[in-house]
């Protein structure tokens, strides 16, 4: 299962209180030793490389740092409590749950910020004794460690994300340039949650993303579209994907404009993002006829056209080469 949002909890420690304490004499009391109480655990996140998806944090949504220890006599400090750091894959948004306000934005592996402060610890007697009270037989209590709902948010950064409509080969091209695995079949929402794989070209590696199919209105939450269009808004180039076998019966062209004005509607910037249209299904007769229409309205739009077969790998190695070359001319 991939998930891709979740809550979690976050408490840090509470400081340890301050002790208050006198040194034993024989005889008379000694000055004031009690000690300050230790600093509570603060809590961070952490960016993990190897994490792909927050399902950890799903089943485990509760954090508590340690709290310091309570100060003690002879002027000892209480132990500090143990910081607590929360892994978290690369592409998380953080956001504090009640006030909707943007925490953090964590993309680079071994990125770490703080995000509850652990709670000062309370001073013992021996650290408030001042020359108007040498002797107090008082304590200050440490502070409460901070607690936050977070609302986790992944956003997947992959360089290619793959669009089009539902069935038209999406899930196909990517398991036939990766060793992804998704599942594939003859009818449309077959993809529910994104795949992700890394290509190699000859010069370089990519990670692709294939997201649920989109239709008409998906920027409006129809069919799957809307909640993962925002998974694509990290890539820096999209391959659109048309099943030109449709072309009569179901108009491929007619396909191509719906998605982009899908995307267009979803956020503006999409539609400005390098765009390779790959016309798939090429195999089958009925495609082939119909490529030359397609092709010369489309690279009339300006869009580069690759002539497809996803299934038996035709015309799949051009396409991928040409997505390698507009990354490393767009500086990836
Ligand atoms: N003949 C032929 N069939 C293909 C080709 N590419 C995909 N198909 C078939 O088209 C159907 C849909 O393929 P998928 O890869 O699941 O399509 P998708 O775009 O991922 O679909 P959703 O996940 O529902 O959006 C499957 O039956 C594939 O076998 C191709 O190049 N040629
Ligand atoms: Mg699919």
């Amino acid at each position: 299962m991939f998930i891709d949002r979740t809550n979690i909890f976050v408490k840090a420690g509470n400081g340890g209180n301050g002790c208050v304490a006198f040194a034993r004499q024989k005889h008379r009391r000694g000055g004031p030793n009690g000690g300050d109480g230790g600093k509570g655990g603060s809590i961070f996140l952490e960016v993990d490389k190897g994490l792909r998806t927050l399902s950890d944090l799903r089943y485990h949504p509760h954090y508590r740092a340690k709290n310091g220890a309570h100060g003690k006599g002879k002027k000892k400090s209480g132990k500090k409590g143990e910081d607590l750091i929360i892994r978290i894959p690369p592409g998380t948004v953080v956001k504090n749950k009640k006030s909707r306000e943007l925490i953090a934005d964590l993309v680079n592996p071994g990125q770490k910020i703080l995000i509850t402060k652990g709670g000062r610890g309370g001073k013992g007697n021996a650290s408030l004794a001042s020359s108007l009270d040498p002797a107090p037989r008082f304590a200050k209590e440490g502070q409460t460690g901070e607690e936050k709902e977070l609302e986790l948010e992944l956003k997947l950064i992959a360089d290619v994300g793959l669009v089009g409509y539902p069935n038209s080969g999406k899930s196909t091209l990517l398991a036939s340039l990766t060793r992804a695995r998704p599942k594939i079949a003859s009818y449309p929402f077959t993809t529910l949650s994104p795949n992700l794989g890394v290509v190699s070209s000859k010069e370089r590696e990519f990670i692709m993303a294939d997201i649920p199919g989109l239709i008409e209105g998906a920027h409006k939450g129809k069919g799957l579209g809307h909640e993962f269009l925002r998974h694509i808004e990290r890539t820096r180039l999209l391959i659109h994907i048309v099943d030109l076998t449709g072309y009569e019966r179901n108009p491929s062209l007619l396909n191509f404009r719906t998605i982009n004005e899908e995307l267009r509607a979803h956020d503006p910037l999409l539609l400005e993002r390098p765009q390779i249209v790959a016309a798939n299904k090429i195999d089958l007769p009925g495609a082939r006829k119909n490529f030359p229409r397609f092709q010369k309205e489309v690279e009339g739009q300006g869009y580069k056209v690759f002539p497809i077969s996803a299934l038996t790998g035709e015309g799949t190695e051009e396409l991928k080469e040409a997505v390698a070359k507009e990354l490393e001319i767009l500086g990836k």
